[in-house]
């Protein structure tokens, strides 16, 4: 698969491949296979809604294709009137529910071959696009969502866009396919960053301003965490070489933590995210895809060797890395002022969807909201939704829709704030279980069972995802359930709080009996055996003693079997 992947890259005149055609082509709902590569780079993913998959075999139907689009949006952040273009576009061409995904973002699902043009073009009128949400290169970069609290928050959160803006490929395609550019000469134009066969395999690039983590830093290709001394932007340490996805049964794989690899200065990040990026061009695996990512790059020339050549790159030796400390990765559900005095509304979005509950009617409030401008929004790394820029006028305004529409919902409680669930089924090809339309109801025996053992305040994490590539980061979680097969999961535990310790498998392929079963005997011991302020995953993590290498537990407690 690699190969043929490396191929269509290659010969596909700077992305444009055949999408002109295959969007043509009236006799099908889907693209031509090498078209459905090229789209990715585009934004765009071809699915099926895989609910219907059985019924339409059986009347003999070709799969109800439909097209999901992933914008770039750097760091989450868009005005009042893109929100209320976007529901518009999404009500119209997508299936009605905006989902903000684990990277800042949002997509729209169910778009009908046929609609994608005006879709890319109704995005392009509000000042968006999509471009490289989805490919083998940078995708969306993700930044702090509290930026804003100081001059040196903002300067950080600029640098989202610019790193964005300096990582995107060259290449005219978008424009002349969706947006009715002018044609250039049907060859390539020359992309130094990317060539002509673009990156092994996807990138990532998220900031942290210390003490905040929401973007989980150490999952990311590229983690660039700020140093703000006096409010001041001293420059950012570099990690390098996290990431989440793993196979199950190939031992080979693993999900990997960025290593702190030195310290840039403002003026030389860009650059230094650029250089590792080529780094990554050059050396990644080109022939098994299952291995192309920096991770497996890094650890296979030695983090030491990856320093070098950074540096060789750049002309420039790094500096040491300078101290920080992450104290919070969930987001904050208050309201938060910045330096001049707007405030933020952080809101909880059950996994990214914004949909109305019955008593929760989060799509009707934000776009009562965002149609009066009383606010401007950004999605958060975490799946849920800010008010941003909110004057001290507009505040009672605001409170009462978030009244009217019961959003300032206290009966949510912290570990359900800050759970992650990937999408999965029905459009993801590769879910094997459930995930975003599974975990909310999960959440309701998990929570019943804290508050049984009186653990209600504790916000522990909890992630969800369909399958082992880990979209919504479980890896990085407290307790994670990694899908294997319908209605069975792996359960991870004793990830930290702060996504600076990765989990390890538990059980595997359980089922959600056991699940509880288990659950109800560690929160048991959790209520009677830890320290003080000692959170879940760390509790775990010192009573059931792991060994790093063969990733197998040793429990030196219990036999963790009898719980
Ligand atoms: Fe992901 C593939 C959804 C964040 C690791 N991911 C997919 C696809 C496109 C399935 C496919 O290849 O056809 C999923 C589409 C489902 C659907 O119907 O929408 C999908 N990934 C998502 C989103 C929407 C999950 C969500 O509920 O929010 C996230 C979109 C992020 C974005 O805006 O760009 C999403 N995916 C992630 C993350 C988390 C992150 O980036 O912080 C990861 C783990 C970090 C990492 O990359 O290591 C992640 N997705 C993967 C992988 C495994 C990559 C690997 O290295 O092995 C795949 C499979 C692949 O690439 O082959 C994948
Ligand atoms: Fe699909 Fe797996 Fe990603 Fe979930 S983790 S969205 S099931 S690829």
């Amino acid at each position: 698969m690699a190969g043929n992947v490396e191929l269509i890259k290659e010969q596909s005149r700077g992305l444009r491949g055949t999408i002109e055609q295959s969007i043509d082509d009236k006799l099908t709902g889907q693209l031509a296979k090498g078209d459905q590569v090229l789209i990715k780079f585009h934004g765009s993913y071809q699915q099926d809604d895989r609910d219907r998959r059985d019924i339409r075999e059986r009347k003999k139907l070709e799969r109800a294709y439909s097209f999901m689009i992933r914008l770039r949006i750097p760091a989450g952040d868009i005005t009042a009137k893109q929100f209320c273009d976007l529901m518009a576009t999404c009500d119209h061409y997508g299936t009605g529910v905006l989902k903000i995904t684990t990277r800042q973002t949002v997509q729209i699902h169910g778009i009908l071959k046929a609609h994608l043009k005006p879709t890319m073009q109704d995005f392009d009128k509000t000042g968006l696009d999509s471009i490289a949400g989805c490919g083998d290169v940078n995708r969306n970069v993700m930044a702090s969502a509290y930026p804003h609290l100081s001059v040196a928050h903002s300067e950080v959160f600029d640098f989202a866009a610019k790193i964005s803006e300096a990582l995107m490929p060259t290449s005219q395609a978008y424009s002349e396919i969706w947006l009715d550019g002018e044609k250039l000469s049907g060859e390539a134009e020359h992309d130094p960053l990317y060539k002509t066969h673009y990156l092994p395999r996807k990138f990532k690039i998220g900031i942290a301003i210390p003490p905040h983590n929401e973007c989980d830093i150490f999952t990311q290709d590229i983690g660039l965490i700020a140093v703000i001394e006096d409010d001041k932007l001293l420059g950012f340490n570099i990690a390098a070489g996290g990431g989440m996805g793993t196979t199950h049964g190939n031992v080979k794989t693993y999900p990997r933590l960025a290593t702190i690899v030195g310290f840039v200065t403002p003026d030389r990040v860009i650059d230094t995210c650029a250089e590792i990026l080529m780094i990554q061009r050059d050396f990644g695996n080109r022939k098994e895809r299952t291995f192309a990512r920096l991770k497996y790059t890094i650890d296979k020339m030695g983090v030491d060797h990856f320093k070098a050549e950074l540096e060789k790159r750049l002309g420039v030796k790094l500096g040491p890395a300078k101290p920080f400390r992450f104290t919070r990765r969930g987001d904050i559900f208050d309201i938060v002022r910045d330096s001049e005095g707007l405030s933020y509304y952080t809101l909880y979005v059950e996994h990214g969807r914004i949909v109305d509950l019955p008593h929760y009617k989060i799509k009707t409030a934000l776009l009562e909201i965002a149609a009066q401008s009383y606010a401007d929004i950004r999605f958060t790394g975490n799946q849920n939704i800010m008010l941003t820029h909110v004057k001290e006028i507009d505040k009672p305004k605001i409170e009462a829709i978030l009244e009217k529409y019961g959003i300032w919902d206290s009966r949510i409680s912290r570990t359900r704030q800050d759970a992650l669930a990937c999408v999965a089924l029905n459009t993801c090809p590769l879910a094997m279980a459930e995930a975003q339309r599974y975990l909310p109801s999960l959440l309701t025996k998990i929570d019943a069972l804290q508050a049984k053992y009186n653990l209600s305040q504790q916000a522990i994490s909890v992630r969800m995802t369909g399958c082992p590539n880990g979209c919504a980061r479980p890896y990085a979680a407290e307790i994670a359930f990694v899908g294997k097969a319908m209605g069975r999961y792996d359960m991870r535990l004793g990830g930290d709080h702060l996504g600076q310790r990765l989990n390890k498998i538990f059980h595997e392929g359980i089922d959600e009996a056991e699940i509880l079963k288990l659950l109800d005997g560690y929160f048991s011991d959790y209520a009677t055996d830890r320290r003080q302020h000692e959170a879940f995953g760390d509790y775990i993590h010192r009573m059931h003693m792991m060994t790093e290498k063969t990733g197998k537990i040793e429990t030196h407690a219990r036999q963790l079997e009898d719980a």
